[in-house]
């Protein structure tokens, strides 16, 4: 079970670090880089999926992940419905409550339940909810749907709130991959005081100072994608500021404000 991992960062103010992996964009060596860095300790979980998956070979990539990990676990974020395996150990299945398109509320969620079922993936019920990070993004595009906008923290904890009601297991909030400004504090703290779910937080986290905003500022657990794919070595100082903003340690917290911005 995957899920535990995240309400007891909640319950305990342990704060988690998630490295996004587009199977398109994978490579042999990136992986295994990545696993290396998560047998070390430097990743919680890694979270499989995108936009658009077309690559053939996503399947033997998640393969050579799993098979490269000490327990790490793999949450699929899918973006489609051709992107379940049952290789992964866990799925976000993820409603986009920010959105009014039907069938990313229940259409596809319909389509690929049974397929759930068999494969006996977990899956965890994820309110997913954009905002706006300053640029039209893939899943913006894709979803067709309207971002909630940046500047509008009641609208993104209504939101939330409504999510929780309606019996979501985990908020996650994305401002989409490469978005030009990450999601604002003051958006993620009025969720993170309206709701007692997880909370998961992505979108144009490029620095380990972003990570850190991010997580104090009410994140469970952070997703970094993009600022990962051409180069991953400065995953041991990113790992180190999630780690920082997780203690109740004042002077461990000192040195991850400090981390500075690439
Ligand atoms: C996107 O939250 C993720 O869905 C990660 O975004 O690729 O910008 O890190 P980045």
């Amino acid at each position: 079970m995957v899920y535990p991992l995240l309400t007891e960062a909640r319950a305990t103010g342990k704060k988690l670090l998630a490295v996004l992996i587009d199977p398109d964009k994978a490579r042999r060596d990136n992986l295994r880089q990545l696993a290396d860095y998560a047998n070390a300790g430097n990743v919680d979980v890694f979270l499989w999926g995108g936009s658009l998956v077309n690559a053939p070979q996503a399947e033997y990539y998640l393969k050579l992940l799993k098979s490269s990990l000490n327990g790490t676990p793999i949450i699929l974020f899918p973006g489609s419905v051709y992107q379940l395996d049952a290789q992964a150990d866990a799925l976000f299945l993820l409603s986009l409550i920010s959105g009014r398109n039907p069938d990313l509320l229940i259409g596809r969620h319909v389509q690929v339940a049974s397929r759930i079922k068999q494969m006996k993936l977990e899956a965890i019920p994820t309110g997913y909810i954009l905002i706006d990070g300053g640029k039209p993004t893939s899943v913006s595009y894709m979803s067709n749907t309207t971002p909630i906008p940046a500047d509008k923290p009641p609208i993104a904890a209504a939101t939330a709130l409504a999510g929780e009601q309606l019996g979501m297991k985990v908020i996650y909030m994305d401002a989409g991959s490469g978005a030009q400004h990450p999601i604002a504090g003051k958006v993620i703290k009025a969720v993170r005081n309206e709701v007692g779910l997880p909370i998961v937080v992505g979108g144009g986290i490029r620095t380990p100072a972003r990570a850190a905003l991010a997580l104090e500022a009410g994140a469970d657990m952070i997703v970094v994608g993009n600022g990962l794919e051409k180069d991953s070595n400065w995953l041991p100082e990113l790992a180190a500021a999630v780690r920082a903003a997780s203690t109740s340690d004042p002077e461990l917290k000192t040195a991850g404000a400090g981390v500075h911005d690439k």
